[in-house]
């Protein structure tokens, strides 16, 4: 017997099982092929629902419930040394600025029901004690940076103006003079210790196209949340209209 032959069988067997494997292989990432793409062509074929798919606006629903479900009032977002925040600030976004505004007839409008208004000048909220701010601002777009801005906390405001009943209610809407950019803000996050009401920056009075005269700065959420120029301030237990979670993005926005 020859030293080839006697090895002839092992290397069938062995043969035997790979081509047995590979087949196994090739069935088992075709059946996920199917699964995968009929998956994906089954979301697709899903309607609409707030500017994202069904299914996906499902999983946006279940993870703002979650991150709700976690999120802790008393967690303080990482603060900075003055010096560390930088002179030039990027300008993003310049939805609802594209009007002239004038701080002499600007006013803060806050509804604390129906046809019960209160206007604000900005030298009103001016009298309310100042916090200043310096941390690290993210933009869902992907960029940051550490910045410095000072305002009333919003706590302090409703407090101050005894909106007690309108802090029960789920949510805070803001909207711009002309209506062009609106968020909604859940009240856990609009009463943090860090969200101002801001008409500062850099210890100077707002430029006009980062907000002036006042804006939101809410360093637990993402940038699409800081609305630049507040018009109007409203109080709902259903979700008010927001931009952003109209074309499709998380609602929470928190992170
Ligand atoms: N009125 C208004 N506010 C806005 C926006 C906008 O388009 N219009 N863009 C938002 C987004 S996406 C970001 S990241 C921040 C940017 O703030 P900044 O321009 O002061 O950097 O503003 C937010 N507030
Ligand atoms: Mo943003």
């Amino acid at each position: 017997m020859s030293r080839s032959s006697s090895s002839l069988p092992e290397e069938s067997i062995s043969n035997k099982g790979f081509v047995a494997k590979t087949f196994i292989a090739f069935l088992v990432f075709g059946a996920l092929m199917i699964v995968g793409w009929s998956t994906f062509k089954w979301i697709n074929m899903q309607p609409q629902e707030a500017g994202a798919l069904k299914p996906l606006r499902k999983t946006l629903d279940f993870n703002e419930k979650v991150f709700s479900g976690i999120f802790n009032a008393n967690h303080l977002v990482k603060e900075y040394p003055v010096s560390q925040a930088v002179k030039r600030v990027r300008v993003n976004g310049m939805d609802g600025l594209r009007d002239s505004v004038n701080e002499a007839s600007w006013r803060l409008k806050v509804v604390r029901a129906a046809g019960d208004t209160l206007q604000l000048t900005l030298n009103d909220i001016k009298q309310l004690p100042k916090k200043d701010i310096v941390f690290d601002f993210k933009c869902i777009e992907g960029w940051d940076q550490v910045t410095h801005w000072g305002g009333v906390p919003l706590k302090t405001f409703m407090e101050h103006y005894h909106l007690d009943k309108q802090s029960k209610m789920n949510y805070l809407g803001l909207v711009t003079p002309d209506k062009g950019y609106y968020v909604g803000i859940d009240m856990p996050s609009a009463l943090h210790p860090q969200t101002l009401l801001c008409y500062e920056m850099n210890g100077k009075p707002l430029p006009v196209n980062q907000g002036f005269p006042l804006r939101l700065i809410i360093p637990v959420k993402y940038g699409i949340k800081h609305l630049k120029r507040i018009g109007t301030m409203f109080f709902s237990n259903n979700k008010p209209a927001d931009y952003w979670a109209e074309r499709g993005y998380d609602y929470y926005a928190g992170h």
